[in-house]
């Protein structure tokens, strides 16, 4: 963590701790001036969107977001790659420091990331919404060993494991046109490297030795650097039909402590929701994620693996998603939303060999006051 960005934090907390008692609020301010897509379930995105919508003038809303990724099988490019494959061709960029073979010899087969995601919104005015997030994190990873430094005969296989705190975002959207049924904003954050970037763990050995060693980049927990997350948000909606769009970017302010940055990273998505009643809207989405190559190396990243190395590490995917929002506007839970967002890959043209995506999932619960 660089030191110079400690006042870009203490700029980034003060807005979320001052702001909100600079601004008057005198007496109880009427929120009825909030427009009828905030009452309706189809008012926010796909669950999988985040920093889709404003809150009025005073108003809070706090949200949990559970996410699944499921990753089995490589690919490089867009070809998939067997263990056989990488393990007889990839070659391995240690080759030349002491034992360490000419190829890849050891290949991950499955990986399972969860994240908890807590966030809170609030609404400065009716123009500006103040966001914070922070995450909590755990990674799974299978994987092959082969044995010696040639041929496909299995050694054996073991897993690694990493869990704890992702990375922290403060933000702020602001609204550019708020009014009528065409509604744009502006996503303005930084991420706080909140999530660890040097998680160790035991592995299986070519040579049949079990080291603890730091974990390969897929593995750590955070990017360790200090980031800029600028995005733009558009929202439509006419009688049942709702839909938009946001591109964000993630710009890497500089490397981290261990020597790298990972690859700045730009996402674009559009959604369609139709309103089943007012408390049920289903919809559907397109993603689209475009991340470079990790610049610079962890010294301490060393191994037979295609993990290890920072070439290996973003590309281009496209994502089909498909989810539903609930709203309840009446009794107890009145205020309260469900939505869960499934997406299945149809694109991914990796800097490989990578481990390929096979489905996600979130689930979220959100609640304005
Ligand atoms: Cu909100």
């Amino acid at each position: 963590m660089n030191r110079n960005y400690s006042r870009l934090i203490l700029a980034a907390a003060a807005i979320w701790l001052i702001a909100p008692s600079a601004v008057a609020h005198p007496g109880a301010a009427p929120k009825s001036q909030h427009p009828k897509h905030n009452y309706t379930a189809s008012g926010h995105a796909p669950v999988g969107v985040m920093g889709d919508h404003l809150h009025g003038d005073g108003e809070w809303m706090v949200s949990y977001r559970f996410m699944r990724m499921e990753m089995a099988g490589s690919r490089d490019g867009t070809d998939t790659l067997s263990a056989d494959d990488i393990v007889t061709s990839v070659a391995n960029r240690f080759f030349g420091v002491p034992m360490q073979p000419p190829t890849l010899r050891v290949v991950p087969a499955e990986m399972a990331m969860d994240m908890h995601m807590v966030g809170l919104m609030y609404g400065l005015t009716d123009r500006v919404t103040l966001t914070a997030m922070t995450s909590f994190v755990t990674k799974d990873m299978d994987h092959i060993t082969f044995q010696g430094p040639v041929g496909t005969t299995e050694l054996g296989s073991f897993t690694t494991k990493t869990s704890g705190f992702g990375d922290t975002t403060l933000g702020a959207l602001i609204g550019v046109d708020r009014d009528g049924a065409d509604r744009w904003h502006l996503n303005l954050a930084i991420s706080l490297p909140t999530g660890s970037i040097d998680e160790t763990g035991t592995i299986l050995t070519p040579m049949n030795t079990r080291p603890t060693v730091r974990l390969p980049y897929a593995m750590q927990l955070g990017s360790g650097t200090f980031d800029i997350k600028p995005g733009i948000t558009y929202l439509g909606r006419s009688g049942d039909w709702s839909w938009g769009a946001q591109a964000l970017g993630t710009i890497r302010l500089d490397e981290n402590d261990e020597g790298y940055a990972l690859g700045d990273r730009i996402e674009g998505t559009a959604w369609l929701a139709y309103d089943l009643s007012r408390n049920l809207s289903v919809g559907t989405r397109v993603k689209a994620d475009s991340q470079g190559r990790i610049d610079g190396i962890d010294q301490a990243i060393i191994g037979p693996v295609q993990t290890a190395d920072p070439d290996n590490f973003g590309g281009e995917t496209a994502e089909l998603l498909f989810g539903a929002n609930y709203l309840f506007t009446n009794g107890p839970f009145a205020k309260n939303r469900l939505a869960i967002e499934a997406g299945l890959p149809v694109h991914r043209d990796l800097n490989g060999p990578q481990l390929e995506s096979d489905w996600t999932l979130t689930l979220g619960w959100q609640r304005a006051f």
